[in-house]
């Protein structure tokens, strides 16, 4: 694999990730690419060295992995559109996995996943296309993570659960067995979701309860 890597947003989430990076991959020239603001900051002695303009350029220059380090909280549209941009490129998008993680070697992740320190993933889940499992999550047995969620420190998912796409699940939310979560919903920190949450909805409490409907509420 080349060695070379950039890392694409310069914040708080790119501090967990290069941390991640730093001690569990062997890559020896790590970049960042942020706004043209923020160009020659560093981040853990890593330097912003471009904007999305110079992407192509350096994938030529011999940068071929990238990975989108801006991170979401319920909208997932800034990473989804960095990571069109990327595959565009051609660049390899990795997943990293952070060294203290525990993924069973009968889950299947897809690519530009980050997974965080001391989270599980235990036999047979799957996680989507560029999705967070954040720092202490516990992803049990046979759950399905959807494309770009964000799985956020601390939640519980138990076994059989499906996370649809573009959902967020706030920080120490613990999921029912077989319950369902559809795609762009977001539900609050410390939720206990004991029922299936419908599409675009904004649950929270415990028990977890619908407040808003985002699709609703664009019609009005
Ligand atoms: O909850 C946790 C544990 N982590 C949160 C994470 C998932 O999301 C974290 O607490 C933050 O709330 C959030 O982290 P993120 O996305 O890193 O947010 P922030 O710290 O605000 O940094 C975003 C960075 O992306 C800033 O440096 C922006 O300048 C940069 N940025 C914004 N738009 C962009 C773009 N960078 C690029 N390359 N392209 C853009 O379009």
């Amino acid at each position: 694999m080349n060695n070379r890597i950039l890392l694409i947003g310069g914040g708080g989430h790119c501090k967990s990730v290069l941390d991640s990076l730093i001690t569990s991959f062997n890559f020896t020239d790590i970049a960042i690419i942020d706004t043209k603001e923020n160009l020659g900051k560093e981040i853990l002695n890593r330097k912003i060295i471009g904007t999305d303009d110079d992407l192509e350029k350096l994938f030529n220059y011999g940068y071929k992995n990238a990975f989108i380090t801006v991170g979401s909280i319920g909208d997932t549209r800034l990473r989804r559109k960095l990571f069109e941009m990327l595959k565009k490129i051609g660049f390899n998008i990795p997943s990293i996995i952070d060294s203290s993680a525990i993924v069973s070697e009968n889950a299947k992740l897809d690519r530009g996943i980050f997974i965080g320190k001391n989270a599980v993933i235990n036999i047979g889940s799957v996680i989507g296309e560029g999705a967070i499992i954040n720092t202490g999550t516990i992803i049990e047995h046979d759950c399905i993570v959807g494309e770009f969620a964000h799985i956020a420190p601390g939640t519980v998912l138990c076994g059989d659960v499906v996370i649809e796409e573009n959902v967020h699940i706030g920080a120490r939310a613990v999921i029912k067995q077989q319950i369902r979560i559809g795609n762009d919903s977001i539900i609050g920190m410390g939720s206990v979701v004991l029922n299936d949450i419908p599409p675009n909805s904004i649950a929270y409490g415990n028990p977890c309860t619908i407040n808003w409907n985002k699709a609703k509420r664009k019609e009005t």
